[in-house]
């Protein structure tokens, strides 16, 4: 009967949230609202790549579509549909995406309470290999809603009231969308149903394993590294308590090395570099989300300096170095940072 209640009994990602809603008596659903809008963003990316992916494969697709519109590319496509689904949402105030040079301020008539910010398709360059691709988004809450300005998306991660990601990618043989969401009690995966478009909970309660045996950095940037880095990557390939040497898995886009991080266990890294001081991950959009998944599911985040959540960012667009992951193997790395603090 439990299977039978299971195949019957559907947790959807809005009854789940409206689950975890009912433990707030003074919310009004707005947070249920707003997601529902942004799940309708990354619905719609995860779509338009596959349609533009299958037009590009069997040639259709041109620089211009059927109606001779000039085709967009996917990323600002993408764009476009999630800042206008968040507007109408009317449960926002502030925006900022990776797509856009400055944060968007809703028109007052249709704000709501909470500021998003996203990359509305991550690892865009991935597309035409077929390599996962995806959303990344993190949520705050304006400070005060008569005095709105862009220091409500300056809040510190550990600020956000919720983050997610989701990333497309092949199930065995069925190519479909894993939403990962954090409202702060924990982390819960999501797996698309086509056939209903709806979310169904497949993975409660994620927990990343304490420590794991897989590393992942772009080795290329190697010569670049600082000496922390350096070492910590050595004892991965070498290691020196007779443990087996991790293994390198590097897709290069980051929803997709974090969404197997996060499910197998490991280190994901991207270091700063003698090209790129601050690193090159985003730190409203990309790395405050991804850390905050991470410690709700019982790993860490390290920029190389300090907790990448207590980060307190300056400007929308700023970058920073981030370690995260498994809890054991973040702490290695923070040693490894600190003991080359106390030499200098
Ligand atoms: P690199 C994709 O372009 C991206 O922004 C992230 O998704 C990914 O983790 C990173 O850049 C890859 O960067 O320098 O290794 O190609």
């Amino acid at each position: 009967h439990a299977a039978e209640a299971h195949r019957t009994d559907l947790m959807t990602l809005t009854r789940h949230v409206l689950n975890e809603q009912s433990k707030h008596p003074e919310s009004k659903g707005d947070f249920t609202i707003l997601l529902s809008h942004i799940v309708l963003g990354c619905k719609f990316v995860c779509s338009a790549v596959n349609k533009a992916g299958l037009a590009k494969l069997i040639g259709l697709a041109g620089d211009t579509n059927v109606q001779g519109e000039e085709q967009k590319k996917l990323d600002v496509l993408s764009n476009e549909v999630f800042i206008k689904a968040l507007t109408s949402s009317g449960r926002t105030c502030i925006l900022v995406s990776e797509e856009d040079e400055e944060a968007t301020f809703v028109d007052p008539a249709l704000r709501g309470r909470y500021c998003v910010v996203f990359d509305p398709l991550d690892g865009s360059s991935n597309i035409d290999c077929g390599v996962s691709i995806g959303t990344i988004f993190g949520i705050y809450m304006i400070k005060d809603k008569n005095k709105v300005t862009v220091e409500d998306v300056l809040q510190p991660g550990k600020k956000m009231v919720a983050a997610g990601t989701a990333c497309t990618g092949a199930l065995a043989w069925v190519s479909t969308l894993q939403l990962v969401l954090s409202t702060g009690r924990g982390v819960n995966g999501f797996t698309l149903d086509p056939s209903l478009g709806e979310f169904i909970l497949t993975h409660p309660n994620i927990k990343i394993p304490k420590k794991g045996s897989i590393y992942s950095v772009n080795e290329g940037n190697a010569k670049n590294w600082d000496e922390p880095t350096a070492r910590y990557v050595e004892r991965c390939k070498f290691p020196q308590d007779g443990s087996s040497p991790k293994s390198l898995r590097y897709v290069g886009s980051m929803v997709a090395d974090v969404h197997r991080t996060l499910l197998y266990g490991g280190i994901f890294l991207y270091p700063a570099d003698k090209k790129s001081p601050n690193g090159k991950l985003r730190v409203l959009y990309e790395v405050f989300p991804m850390s905050f998944l991470m410690e709700q599911a019982g790993g860490q985040a390290f920029t190389g300096k300090g907790r990448a959540l207590e980060l307190v960012p300056t400007k929308i667009h700023e970058r920073s170095p981030i370690f995260l992951g498994s809890y054991d193997d973040v702490e290695e790395i923070k040693t490894l940072y600190a003991a080359s603090v106390e030499k200098e």
